[in-house]
């Protein structure tokens, strides 16, 4: 960073924290989409977070549903899920004297400055069972903590975030637009997705059928989104909170599956390696349904093997769509990168197409054998 985006930086932290009260700013984390620094200040540590405004187009939506969860989360202390364990959630910053929870800066930049969960770690690549199982139940705290926050109070900040379709969409106006790729990667990707384009559809089509509900969900809980005890590896928070919205908890639970499951991680090189992990997908799942198994519906169940299958495929046709345009949505470290990441999470669907029958099995068995297919459950308790 030049000495000019340090001061400016500075100043930025300033706005949150006082003059004169920043000790020391550094880069927190490896998200793809926003810029994080860890801030000391005279009040102690937090997260300091330019929002990403080619992605998040209105920013001040994000700021919206967060407080909405935030709030929404501090009534829910006393919860009896929480009565025996550490959970937290993120506070808001406001700027010096004020009670606005953003900060525009002079050259454009939306930021916001939240509160930092100390003692706690995450993880980029999964370490053990114990710990899948402790990802998935904090998913599935998550979910259960947030189920009666009301979907009409969430507005949307990221639309078609989560709709397959319109990134096959969006894949084939890049496809239009980019030079014809030569490379084997590339035509082995064109391939990959042409044989499955049936596919992406799966979950909205189950959605206009009213087979599955709108929910508040978290949009991006992936291996490093939740947050884990330093001493008991217990969950203790779900972070990145940006893609809190009304959705499907399929693309959740997905998105959880896909993450952990794969123990290279999503920036693995090793790409004949990359498995599916099976006994990581149980402990994961058995977490998950132990906290928040009773408010799915037999419909639900049912589709969270093809969610996993579905979400891998949709990162890999996000990836791979921005490499064609240029890496001018996630973040890449060189020209081939989102061309690498794409090629990660083909191999995996594919992993998971080989065991798609050992998954439903799974699903079927931990979530009982008379819910699946039975009688869909009534609405989430609150
Ligand atoms: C992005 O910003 P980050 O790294 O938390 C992306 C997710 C992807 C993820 C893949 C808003 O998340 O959807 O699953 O990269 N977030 C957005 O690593 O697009
Ligand atoms: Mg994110």
């Amino acid at each position: 960073m030049s000495a000019g985006d340090d001061a400016q930086l500075l100043r930025v932290a300033e706005a949150f924290h006082g003059e004169g009260h920043v000790s020391d700013i550094r880069p927190l984390g490896s998200g793809n989409v926003n810029d994080t620094f860890l801030v000391q200040s005279a009040g102690g540590l937090s997260v300091l977070q330019r929002i990403n405004t080619a992605v998040f187009e209105r920013p001040e939506l994000v700021m919206h549903n967060l407080q909405q969860l935030v709030s929404h989360l501090e009534r829910k202390r006393e919860h009896p899920a929480l009565r025996h364990r550490r959970w937290e959630h993120p506070q808001l910053i406001c700027t010096q004297g004020s009670d606005q929870t953003w900060h525009c800066c002079s050259s454009g930049g939306f930021w916001r400055s939240l509160s930092f969960i100390d003692r706690a770690t995450t993880v980029d690549v999964i370490e053990s069972e114990a710990q899948a199982r402790e990802l998935g139940s904090g998913l599935g705290l998550f979910h259960t903590l947030i189920s009666d926050l009301p979907v009409e109070t969430l507005a949307d900040p990221l639309e078609g975030f989560h709709v397959t379709p319109l990134y096959l969409e969006a894949y084939r106006r890049a496809l239009a637009t980019a030079a014809a790729p030569g490379d084997d990667a590339s035509r082995f990707c064109m391939a990959f997705i042409r044989e499955r384009e049936g596919l992406a559809s799966l979950l909205e089509d189950a959605k206009q059928r009213g087979d599955l509900p709108l929910r508040p969900i978290h949009g991006d809980p992936k291996i490093n989104n939740v947050m884990l005890d330093r001493s008991s590896g217990r969950a203790v928070a779900l972070i990145d909170l940006d893609t809190v919205k009304p959705g499907l908890v399929h693309t959740d639970i997905g998105d959880c599956l896909r993450s952990c499951c794969n123990r290279l991680g999503e920036e693995t090189t090793d790409l004949e390696a990359v498995r599916f992990d099976l006994t990581l997908a149980e402990a994961i799942l058995e977490g998950y349904l132990a906290e928040a198994g009773p408010l799915l519906s037999a419909a639900e169940l049912q589709l969270l093997p093809d969610a996993a299958r579905l979400i891998a495929f949709e990162l890999g046709l996000r990836f791979f769509t921005d490499h064609l345009n240029g890496n001018v949505y996630f973040k890449a470290q060189h020209p081939q990168h989102n061309l690498q990441r794409a090629l990660v999470q083909f191999r995996l669907t594919a992993s998971i197409e080989a065991q798609m029958g050992a998954l439903r099995r799974l699903v079927q068995r931990l979530s009982g054998t008379s819910r699946v297919g039975g009688a869909p459950a009534g609405p989430w308790p609150s």
